[in-house]
């Protein structure tokens, strides 16, 4: 969380957002990610978006249920940002100022990436609604999952069962191809916040994979109890 005037005094957590495309496996690795924080003493929440507030849970269901789709790209943009400007402050903000780490399910990257690369909204306009809704809040570190397009399907299909495809799940073949690169160019151009995660194997290697970028870009030696050695 980058420091303010209002909270440099204060102990900051740490704030990771996790990225990808559909079926690329963050919920499963967020909750192992938050296991093991907490059992190394880092206090950690985990929530998501759009959602992670009942006000921005409102809007989740919306969205999600192809309403907003109706609307276009700009008015989509504008109610992930509406549901994100309630997140933030209600619940992201308020755990980082007391030292909590939050593990987040998607955030800003997705509406650049899903409005903005796919959905063709204008940079700028996006730009202004981050200013209004995360003001200086910038994620410390960002995993970006990647994994082959039809691998990510079949997962998000074998998840859900029988119950109907949501809103971008019904998109097509073309457009998570699209997705993917966008994801991919994001972690190219922002090496310093983001990584990216080989999400293309079994759950404890893609685990031990984000556990080496927390370890290599959050943690120093000291605060998991490692010796230099280790
Ligand atoms: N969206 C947007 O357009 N703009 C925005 O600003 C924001 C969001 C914030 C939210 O969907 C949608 O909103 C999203 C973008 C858009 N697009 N869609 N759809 P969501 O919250 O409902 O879902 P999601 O974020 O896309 O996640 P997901 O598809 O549910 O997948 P996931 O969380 O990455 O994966 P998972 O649930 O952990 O795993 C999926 C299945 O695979 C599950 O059965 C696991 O047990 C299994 N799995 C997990 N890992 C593995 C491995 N390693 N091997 C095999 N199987 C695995």
């Amino acid at each position: 969380m980058s420091k303010t005037a209002s909270n440099v005094d204060l102990p900051v957590g740490r704030f990771i957002t996790f990225e990808g495309g559909e079926g690329a496996g963050k919920s499963t690795q967020i909750a192992i990610l938050a296991d093991r924080l907490n059992g190394a003493n880092h206090r950690t929440i985990t929530t998501r978006e759009p959602g992670g507030s009942a006000g921005a849970e409102i809007v989740r269901h919306l969205v999600l249920s192809g309403m907003g789709k109706f609307l276009g790209a700009e008015a989509e943009a504008l109610l992930f940002a509406a549901a994100r400007d309630d997140h933030v402050h209600q619940v992201i903000a308020p755990a980082l100022r007391r030292g909590i780490w939050v593990l987040c399910d998607r955030f800003t990257d997705s509406t650049r990436v899903y409005q903005g690369k796919l959905g063709k909204v204008d940079p700028a306009l996006l730009r202004a609604m981050e200013r209004v809704t995360i003001g200086e809040l910038r994620p410390d570190l960002t995993l970006i999952f990647d994994v082959p397009v039809a691998i990510g399907l079949r997962r998000a299909i074998l998840r859900r069962g029988k119950t109907a495809a949501d809103r971008f799940e019904q998109e097509n073949i073309e457009f998570h191809e699209k997705l993917r690169e966008a994801y991919r160019q994001v972690a190219v151009d922002e090496p310093e916040r983001c990584v990216l995660i080989d999400a293309n194997a079994d759950q404890e290697t893609v685990a031990a994979r984000v556990w080496a970028a927390v370890k290599d870009r959050l943690l120093l030696a000291v605060d998991i109890g490692e010796t230099s050695g280790a």
